[in-house]
């Protein structure tokens, strides 16, 4: 039996994401793209209208509803079986997309930026992940310092999960993230993979998201984050020996079947 994994494609609605900014801005792109994703292998679709890249700008919540919602209903209806995530830190979005279709929040702030969101998650019974960041996206990349990166990061998850839990939210519909990229300088992306059965060892299903991101680019030389899927897929097939099992990238096919056959080797949970 291979290891059970998860491969998150990614969905932008924006103008702006690092490496795929605008290619899907438009909603029929968006969908068109999200159901080439499913077909390829994805078993969640993370559909999100705001880019998390660092130095990003915020984006006013109609906006985002505007970008996100007649996505995600049309892949929800589309697509009974897939997860559909909503990549959002905003609770009138994240309603927004449960309402239509939505079953998965996928919030960079661990549920923190906006009050309503804990009370949201718990209400609707939405399965959710809780990823690490330091600061917020347009100021997270300025110099971090961390005494031991996988500590921090470690005992912020944890104290996320009890306040998820103590909000109502059941342990097993929370899954977390070492947040790959945000607010880390190399060395620290480096040891979060290295030790991430660490990360692993606090209990939830953990997720990935190193798809294209600047840290491959500075042990590739590769500027072009298009060019960096080699790199992607040695992140992510290291990342499921270490115990991840969600994977969240850009390139589903390729991402899929690497997957496929590092699972058979790493064997049964
Ligand atoms: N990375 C980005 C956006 N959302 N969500 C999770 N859970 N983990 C990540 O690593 C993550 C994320 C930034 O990448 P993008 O701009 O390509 O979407």
């Amino acid at each position: 039996m291979p290891a059970a994994f998860d491969v998150m494609g990614i969905v932008n609605v924006t103008p702006d994401s690092f490496s795929d900014g605008g290619e899907w801005f438009d909603a029929d792109a968006a969908v068109r793209h999200g159901l080439e994703l499913a077909a390829a292998g994805a078993t969640i679709l993370d559909v999100g209208g705001e880019s998390t890249r660092p130095g990003a700008a915020p984006v006013e919540a109609a906006e985002e509803l505007r970008r996100v919602v007649p996505v995600i209903s049309r892949l929800a209806e589309a697509l009974p079986d897939v997860v559909v995530s909503v990549d959002t830190t905003k609770a009138v979005v994240a309603a927004a997309a449960l309402d239509a279709g939505a079953n998965y929040v996928n919030d960079v702030s661990a549920l923190r930026h906006d009050p309503e969101m804990l009370p949201l998650v718990a209400e609707r019974g939405a399965r959710c992940c809780l990823m690490h960041m330091r600061g917020e996206p347009r100021t997270m990349q300025q110099a971090p310092v961390y005494a031991d990166v996988v500590d921090e990061v470690r005992r912020h998850l944890e104290q996320r999960i009890a306040a998820a839990v103590d909000a109502g939210i059941a342990l097993e519909r929370i899954d977390v993230d070492p947040g790959i990229g945000f607010g880390k300088a190399l060395d620290h992306n480096v040891a979060l993979l290295r030790r991430l059965d660490e990360i692993v060892a606090i209990g939830p299903r953990v997720v990935v998201g190193t798809s294209r991101k600047s840290f491959l680019g500075r042990l590739t030389g590769r500027d072009d984050p298009r060019q960096r899927l080699a790199g992607t897929i040695a992140t992510n097939v290291l990342a499921l020996a270490a115990g991840a099992r969600v994977f969240r990238v850009h390139d589903v096919g390729a991402i899929h079947d690497a997957l496929a056959v590092a699972a058979h080797v790493v064997g049964p949970e």
